[in-house]
C-alpha cells in the first residue's frame, strides 16, 4: 500500500494506525506548503487534493480521515480497532467524526487557513479568534463526555488516533487542553507506535 501523508497534519492519525496494526506500506510525503497536493499526479489519486491518502494494492484509493480509518479496522479486525459492542462502536464513530468534521474541519481549519474564510469584514485574525473558540469548546465537550475513561470508547480505537491529532494541534498551539485531553494525550504518547510516528515525522517527545 501507498501512504500519501504531511508530518504534523491529520495524517498523522492515520499513520498512527497503520503502526498500531503493523503495516508495511510505502510512505509518500506530500507538501502541502510547496504545493505537491495540488500537482496532476497527486490529484489522478486523490481529487479532492486533500493528504491522507492510501492507496490500497488492488489499486483503489481511498481519500478521507475517516474512510481509511473505518477501512483499516474494518479490514485487519483481529487488532480491535473498533469496539465490538455496539454501544462503544457507535461512540468511538461518532467522536471520530466530532474529531475530524468538526474540531478539524471548523475549528482548526480557520486557525490555519484563515484566508480561505477572512472577508473585509471578518479578518484574518478574527477568523483564527473564532477558530480558537470552535476547537476550545469542542475539546470542553469531549472532556464532559470521556471523563472516566482511558480512552474514548473505553479500550483503544480509530477515534483516540483522530482525538490525538487535534489534541497535538492544540498543544503545538499553545491552547490549554481540559483535564480529560491532557491526560489522553499523555496516554497517548506513552503508546509505542504514537512514539514510533512521532520520531519519524521529526518531532521529540
Ligand atoms: N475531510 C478531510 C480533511 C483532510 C484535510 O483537510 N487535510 C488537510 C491537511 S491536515 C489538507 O489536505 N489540506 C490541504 C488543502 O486542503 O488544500 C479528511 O477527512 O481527510
Amino acid at each position: 500500500m501507498k501512504f500519501y501523508m504531511t508530518p504534523g497534519s491529520c495524517s498523522t492519525g492515520i499513520h498512527i494506525l497503520l503502526e498500531e496494526i503493523g503495516l508495511i506500506f510505502e510512505a509518500h510525503i506530500v507538501n502541502l506548503v510547496k504545493g505537491d497536493h495540488l500537482k496532476p499526479e497527486y490529484l489522478a489519486i486523490n481529487p479532492n487534493g486533500s493528504i491522507p491518502t492510501l492507496l490500497r494494492d488492488d489499486g483503489t484509493a481511498l481519500t478521507s480521515f475517516t474512510a481509511i480509518a473505518i477501512w483499516l479496522a474494518t479490514a485487519y479486525p483481529r487488532r480491535k480497532l473498533l469496539p465490538e459492542d455496539e454501544a462503544a462502536k457507535q461512540s468511538a464513530l461518532e467522536m471520530m467524526h466530532f474529531c475530524v468534521d468538526h474540531i478539524h474541519g471548523d475549528g482548526f481549519r480557520r486557525v490555519f487557513t484563515p484566508e480561505r474564510y477572512a472577508t473585509s469584514k471578518t479578518p484574518i485574525e478574527a477568523v483564527q479568534a473564532e477558530g480558537r473558540k470552535i476547537v476550545a469548546a469542542a475539546l470542553q465537550t469531549v472532556n464532559d463526555e470521556c471523563l472516566g475513561r482511558d480512552y474514548v470508547a473505553g479500550t483503544f480505537s480509530i477515534a483516540d488516533a483522530s482525538l490525538f491529532y487535534v489534541e497535538f494541534w492544540a498543544d503545538k498551539i499553545s491552547m490549554e487542553l481540559p483535564p480529560y485531553c491532557r491526560a489522553h494525550y499523555e496516554r497517548m504518547k506513552t503508546r509505542p507506535a504514537v512514539r514510533q510516528v512521532l520520531a519519524e515525522e521529526g518531532y521529540r517527545i
